[in-house]
């Protein structure tokens, strides 16, 4: 084989191989909490239930109130990817008529609204707002508890109104700055003895916009370039 077409090759090789490095996603944060939590989180505290370690501060789940995961010197993207597994623990009522109002629960990334809705254990006449999110005014749906779950009873509670449930969730979205603060919020509005929340396997991952790869069309026009240059030289050779 001639150096020229093994320099063809190699050629589209590398650009095979940028396209596919281009378009993938990098890991910057990822925990299942068996290790606990570090400093990145606001409140770092890790229970342990049933066999699972998770984030939060007991094995009721975190009450009403906020943690917040901060990464800092994010390496240069245009998209964010937030996945996680939400614990909703115990009796929560979603918006129904029973547990003194709404129990919502939010996820902001800078301040901006990502994911907004209710969730419901107790049953009883209760329905939530998830599988839908919260609009400006209204309840957002009248879904059964535990619709649109992943899992329940993950952490042994069961499955009654008492139980828990396993939500499994991942967000993509625009994101360019260099770091990142995304606030997990639950309005609850009784004690985490009644109904609390924890996070497991949370992982963060960036990745470059799809628009500043070359277009399919565009690729297989160069790749065909190159392809006609190698038969050139094929024809060259023999
Ligand atoms: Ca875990
Ligand atoms: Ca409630």
């Amino acid at each position: 084989m001639s150096h020229f077409i093994k320099t063809v090759i190699l050629g589209i090789v590398l650009l095979l191989t940028g396209v596919t490095r281009n378009a993938s996603a990098t890991v910057i944060y990822s925990s299942d909490f068996s290790s606990g939590a570090g400093m990145e989180w606001s409140v770092n505290s890790t229970a342990f239930k049933n066999g699972e370690y998770f984030l939060a501060d007991s094995v009721y789940g975190f009450g009403n109130g906020t943690n917040t995961l901060s990464l800092t010197l994010l390496p240069s993207h245009n998209l964010v990817t937030v996945s996680f597994d939400l614990y909703i623990i115990q009796s929560w009522d979603g918006n129904g008529q029973w547990g003194g109002g709404a129990d919502n629960w939010q996820l902001t990334s800078d301040g901006g609204n990502i994911f907004y809705t209710n969730f419901a254990n107790y049953g009883n006449g209760n329905t939530q707002a998830y599988t839908n999110q919260l609009p400006t005014y209204g309840s957002g749906g009248t879904f059964q508890p535990r619709t649109g779950a992943y899992g329940s009873g993950h952490l042994g509670y069961g499955m009654g109104d008492w139980g828990d449930t396993t939500y499994r969730f991942s967000f993509t979205y625009a994101h360019s700055a260099p770091t990142i603060n995304l606030a997990f919020t639950s309005f609850q509005n009784q004690g985490a003895s009644d109904e609390g929340w924890g996070l497991d396997n949370v992982s963060v991952s960036i990745s470059p916009d799809t628009s500043s790869v070359p277009e399919p069309s565009s690729w297989l026009l160069l790749a065909s370039g190159c392809f006609g240059l190698l038969a050139k030289a094929w024809r060259k050779t023999t």
